[in-house]
């Protein structure tokens, strides 16, 4: 079990995903380095556990790998031993796991660096902010591995290039590095070489200074609100609008603002 660590404090405990918690903000880093953080059984679990229940105060995750890699994706030494059934329920597994992370109600921002594969691209695809060390190599390799994907790339990757590029990239195992990924928004910024996490960091802070509830808001309708059709698109925001407008945030937000000091949020 992941063990959650106290503010400032180093982690200590050897799990394959270690949290520490600090200033509102949760460190999540993959600890498989060995394994170039592939993502097998018992580190799906941790996150699940986790994003189904954050401590109390945490505004933000901060999401990392480690040993100079974010995932290299599903654990392959797992998956070869499984039949059909137990794929499937695997595969609707990650989906609920990564679907707690995109919908759970914490914004998460992802450090990238190294290989960004597979598994691990669609994990990172489920966090709502992603920054890129120039070392970042996305894949969706399983297209040459004789699998496909499983854990939700259709659909959030698919949205993010298009199916049409995201064929492609299957069929070839194309690699993209940091730069075209940041131009086909499978990153949000690219860092200085080596500043992912701190640029993370810094972003995380940014969004946990916000309105807790507008966060909340903004990571649960944006995503539902491209499921529907326009009118109820429409319809959908301006319930979100009267929902947060009408907060004592709101009240604050504005008043802030024509006070010209920064807010304090509930
Ligand atoms: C692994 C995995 C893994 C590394 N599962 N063990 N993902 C992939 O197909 C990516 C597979 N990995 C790679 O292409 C390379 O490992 C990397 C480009 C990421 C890194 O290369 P390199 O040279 O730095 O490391 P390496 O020597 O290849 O790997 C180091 C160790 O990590 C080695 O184990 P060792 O015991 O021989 O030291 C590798 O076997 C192990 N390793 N990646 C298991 N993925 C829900 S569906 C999702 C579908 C998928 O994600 S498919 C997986 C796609």
């Amino acid at each position: 079990m992941a063990k959650i660590g106290v503010a400032g404090k180093a982690e200590t405990e050897s799990g394959p995903l270690t949290i520490h918690v600090e200033d509102g903000i949760a460190h999540l880093t993959l600890q498989r380095p060995d394994k170039r953080n592939a993502l097998n059984d018992v580190l799906i679990e941790e996150l699940r556990a986790f994003f189904a229940a954050p401590p109390e105060g945490v505004a933000v995750a901060l999401l990392s790998g480690s040993g100079g890699h974010f995932s290299a994706g599903l654990d392959l030494s797992e998956h070869v031993s499984r039949p059909a059934p137990e794929v499937m329920k695997h595969s609707r597994h990650w989906h609920s796991v990564m679907d707690m992370i995109q919908f759970g109600g914490l914004p998460v921002v992802a450090a990238l660096e190294g290989a960004v594969m597979g598994g691990g691209l669609e994990l990172a695809a489920a966090a709502h902010v992603r920054v890129a060390d120039p070392s970042t190599i996305f894949q969706l390799p399983e297209g040459r591995r004789g699998i496909f994907v499983g854990g939700g790339a259709s659909v959030r990757i698919g949205r993010i290039l298009g199916p049409d590029r995201m064929v492609e990239m299957m069929l070839t195992g194309r690699k993209y590095g940091a730069e075209e990924g940041l131009a086909l928004g499978l990153a949000h910024y690219l860092s200085e070489p080596g500043g992912a996490r701190d640029q993370a960091l810094s972003l995380a802070r940014t969004i946990a200074g916000n309105a807790p509830l507008s966060n909340y808001i903004v990571i649960q309708a944006l995503s539902r609100i491209d499921d529907m059709s326009r009118g109820d698109g429409l319809f959908a925001e301006s319930l979100c609008a009267a929902l947060s407008q009408t907060s004592d945030d709101a009240r604050e937000g504005l008043k802030a603002f024509l006070e010209k000091r920064q807010p304090r949020f509930g």
